[in-house]
């Protein structure tokens, strides 16, 4: 089991728009068969955001989650994680919305305030699906993602204290890890924790292989035996660092997300197709995959029983 790697995916996100890749799941059966497909091929945990089924556009609404999660959860034994970051343009309490009705298993959860500039990502898109779209992407060179201390605090009473949620710790640069074990140390929250390390946000830690070994170097100090690590990296750089993060006994997450690409100007067709590349890259470096249950245990989750959906 020590040696097993979570392969997590983040089918939809909101990040990526429409008319950037014409395989970027969309409407509630969209992302519940992207999902199924992503299990299917080896992902134990399923990062998932709601997108407006017309328009594509980013959704707290909890009636729009519930139209998928049932049939994600029918489907398949993967563990479920929802966003509590949401979209660019959402309250606090929209981010809570739909993990508060769902009571998942795991939420993601966002260790620092910081600019979150996207606002180069529609560069290539020449023909603009959807009008918000432009708007979307380049006013966030003027957004910042909101994640103080107590909304970080309230978040963990909310979902974590009251219905046994446990969460993905988002750290986009060292000072979130140093947040993290602050809470650590206040006794916010419990080990084991699973810290997502991730590079190349504009506004976080770029992604440079030695900033890869710099944060866990940094995370093993900090927090010893009571985390565990997983490594995200955006755009073309998934693959990469999501491999480094392997050899370095970490776990991975993929997924259109975080990159509409299977390779150099290849869009991704699928979640699956990401996700079985990398299964494919970590067996052949004679690393095994984990179940959603081998998942489960080694992050110490509730179970699928427990969910609110
Ligand atoms: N979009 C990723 C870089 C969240 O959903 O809370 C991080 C993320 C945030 O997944
Ligand atoms: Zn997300």
């Amino acid at each position: 089991m020590a040696n097993k790697v979570i392969i997590s995916c983040a089918v939809t996100g909101a990040i990526h728009t429409p008319s950037m890749s014409p395989h970027l799941p969309i409407t509630p059966e969209e992302i519940a068969r992207s999902s199924i497909e992503a299990a299917e091929a080896g992902a134990a945990i399923i990062h998932l955001h709601a997108r407006d089924p017309q328009t594509g556009e980013p959704t707290p609404d909890p009636a729009v989650f519930m139209r998928f999660l049932p049939v994600i959860k029918q489907s398949t034994d993967a563990v479920v994680n929802i966003t509590t970051g949401g979209g660019l343009n959402m309250t606090l309490d929209d981010r809570l919305a739909a993990p508060l009705i769902a009571k998942p298993e795991m939420c993601s959860l966002n260790m620092g305030s910081m600019n979150f500039n996207i606002s180069r990502a529609g560069d290539r898109v020449t023909h603009w699906k959807h009008p918000w779209e432009q708007p979307y992407l380049e006013r966030t060179d003027n957004f910042i993602f909101r994640n103080t201390f107590k909304d970080i605090e309230g978040i963990v009473e909310r979902l974590g204290k009251a219905h046994g949620t446990r969460f993905e710790f988002e750290c986009y640069d060292v000072g979130h890890l140093y947040n993290l074990a602050y809470c650590l140390d206040r006794k916010i929250v419990e080990p084991p924790l699973f810290v997502q390390t991730i590079f190349g946000i504009l506004g976080g830690i770029g992604a440079e292989p030695r900033n890869l070994l710099f944060m866990k170097e940094t995370a093993d100090r900090l927090f010893g035996d009571a985390y565990v690590w997983s490594t995200l990296a955006a755009g073309r750089h998934q693959l990469a660092f999501t491999t480094m993060a392997g050899i370095n006994g970490g776990h991975v997450r993929v997924g259109l997300e975080d990159s509409l690409y299977i390779g150099r100007g290849r869009l991704a067709r699928s979640n699956a197709e990401q996700v079985a590349k990398i299964r494919r890259i970590l067996e052949e470096l004679s690393l095994e995959i984990a179940t959603p249950d081998e998942a489960r245990a080694l992050l110490k989750l509730k179970g699928g029983d427990r969910v609110g959906f």
